[in-house]
């Protein structure tokens, strides 16, 4: 598994501008912030880093995203001064679920987000996160909640 990956980059600060916008829609911010340096990542972690140099050579780096974020990715890359390299939608030369999104940074990075999973199994997903804690927080008070209304009987038949 990929730890963190480094982008050099000549303009530091307009890439810093471009990569704090178009990756915001993913969860994405600056976590670590030296001179020339700066580290990207979400929950606290840097993964994706910016070192200014004048060795810079174009790459390609994709980021996982639900497709909602792949559609915002694009809008916010290209809002952030990106290029315009693929509108989001699938692509099924690479597989039948695979959507995706494409921008090039002002020094030529090609740099996409992209969604592995069929159209509604994120939203699915996500729904059922939210919902498993409540329904464990239910389960968990089910049986407290018996035995109070047992409680409240036996003091009603006391009367
Ligand atoms: N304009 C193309 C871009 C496709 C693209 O850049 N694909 C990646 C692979 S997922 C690639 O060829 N990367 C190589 C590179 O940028 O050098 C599209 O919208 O599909």
């Amino acid at each position: 598994m990929i730890d963190h990956i480094s982008l050099k980059v000549r303009d530091f600060d307009r890439a810093v501008e471009f990569y704090t916008i178009a990756l915001a829609p993913l969860g994405y911010q600056v976590l670590r912030d030296f001179p020339g340096v700066a580290g990207l990542g979400v929950n606290g972690k840097p993964d994706f880093w910016l070192i200014r140099s004048e060795q810079a050579v174009p790459i390609h780096v994709a980021f996982g995203a639900d497709r909602d974020e792949v559609d915002q990715f694009h809008r916010a890359a290209l809002a952030a001064g990106g290029q315009d390299h693929g509108a989001p939608g699938l692509r099924p030369e690479y597989h039948a679920d695979y959507y995706a999104a494409f921008a090039l940074d002002s020094e030529g990075n090609n740099v996409e987000a992209v969604c592995h999973a069929p159209p509604t199994a994120p939203r699915a997903r996500k729904a059922a996160a939210k919902k498993a804690p409540a329904r464990k927080a239910a389960a968990k008070k089910a049986p407290a909640r018996k035995a109070a209304a047992k409680k409240a009987a036996a003091k009603k038949a006391k009367r």
